[in-house]
């Protein structure tokens, strides 16, 4: 708890903190220190920076700046390794005419989660998560979304995707009281990578409190005959899928004392999580990342590979890149896309990528993957 203390004694705000170079200073989640001298939060509370580097570890190899200590990911009751590949499919029938049914249900629920070492944030999540569950469906299918709210506050499910006034998630047309159920029915279209948000009001206060997630729509291939192989690779269960490491990645941030300024930032919620557990790549398989913007505040964020290029696919509503050979994308709040890439070139070891606003960076939103010659 002596770090939460310290860390609202010297009034975190961002630029407050960065300024005072209490990076260096100590008393700060954030700390210049490479992974190998990362202390517990309980062996020196409210001491937990260190400076100078560290002999071994990733984040010394590559002058990290990076969080100081573990977030007990147990206690969040979600992993960020997991939640990498965790696709929500829901449940699947038949309609009468053939066509697939298929179900989601999803809970708002209030928790406090862990998003940095020691920093406890109060997040409104849907199951109990932040991001929310990535959900996958295939084009075409008709989707209905079960929304019940355990929650303090009026909340809504909003989905980035076409549907009818009545299914769009706002006041008045499926936001729902605390104890109340709402069921959305629409069509899964266009096929992409889209999201679904909370749009009760006010907005911002709503999304950035942890209501946000992924919502991919898988492309038929039947309906492409003209890139059906490109379809076919991005529709999951098939072969041709299965061939690809793919990746769910919400970029998010965390406004922690509530000044309309984020003073976390992340891929999947908890800052510099896969610094310190890297993401195992297999060079032999091409990557795909279905990437979202999530963060509030700020109006843009961004994803820098190193060392390697990728295609990218705006909104992943088309089956031919948007741009090509490009290592740094930026989305503006609510823009999201594919990135397909590959390190079968290259050869193996720690590859970072991170926002490449340097600031968003060393607050959390920096990443390895750790290419390798087979994942174990
Ligand atoms: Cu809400």
């Amino acid at each position: 708890m002596g770090e939460i203390t310290d860390w609202l004694r010297v009034k975190l705000s961002r630029r407050g903190m960065l300024g005072a170079g209490i990076l260096a200073a100590g008393g700060s989640a954030v700390a210049a220190t490479g992974a190998a001298q990362q202390s517990s939060r309980t062996e020196h509370p409210g001491r937990t920076a260190r400076t100078g580097m560290g002999s071994a570890g990733h984040g010394s190899r590559h002058g990290a700046m990076m969080t100081v200590g573990e977030v007990d990911e147990e206690l969040n009751g979600f992993d960020t390794m997991k939640m990498l590949t965790d696709w929500e499919v829901g449940t699947v029938s038949r309609l009468p005419d053939g066509r697939v049914l298929r179900t989601f249900e999803i809970d708002a629920v209030d928790k406090e989660i862990e998003i940095a070492p020691g920093v406890m944030f109060p997040a409104w999540t849907y199951n109990g998560r932040v991001p929310g569950p990535a959900l996958r469906a295939t084009e075409g299918e008709k989707l209905k979304i079960v929304f019940r709210n355990f929650g303090s506050h009026p909340h809504s499910i909003h989905c980035h995707n076409i549907h009818s006034a009545r299914m769009d998630g706002i006041p008045g047309a499926g936001v729902i009281g605390p104890g109340e159920e709402f069921v959305y029915e629409f069509d899964a279209t266009p096929f992409g990578c889209h999201l679904y948000h909370c749009h009760a009001l006010p907005l911002k206060r709503h999304i950035h409190k942890g209501l946000y997630g992924l919502f991919v729509i898988d492309p038929d291939p039947t309906l492409h005959p003209e890139h059906a192989d490109v379809a076919r690779s991005r529709l999951l269960g098939t072969p041709e899928n299965a061939e690809w490491q793919e990746l769910a990645m919400v970029m998010n941030g965390f406004d922690t004392n509530f000044d309309d300024e984020n003073e976390v930032y992340a891929v999947n919620t908890i800052a510099h999580a896969y610094m310190k557990r890297p993401i195992a790549i297999r060079r032999d398989k091409p990557v795909r990342v279905y990437l979202v913007n999530a963060v509030e505040f700020d109006p843009i964020n961004s994803l820098h590979l190193h060392a390697n290029f990728f295609d990218y696919y705006d909104h992943g509503t088309t089956l031919t890149p948007t741009l090509r050979t490009v290592d740094t994308v930026m989305q503006c709040q609510g823009q999201r896309g594919i990135l397909e890439f590959s390190f079968a070139d290259h050869e193996p070891g720690l590859y970072m990528f991170h926002a490449h606003q340097s600031e968003f960076a060393e607050l959390g939103w920096m990443s390895f993957f750790d290419v390798r010659e087979a994942v174990a």
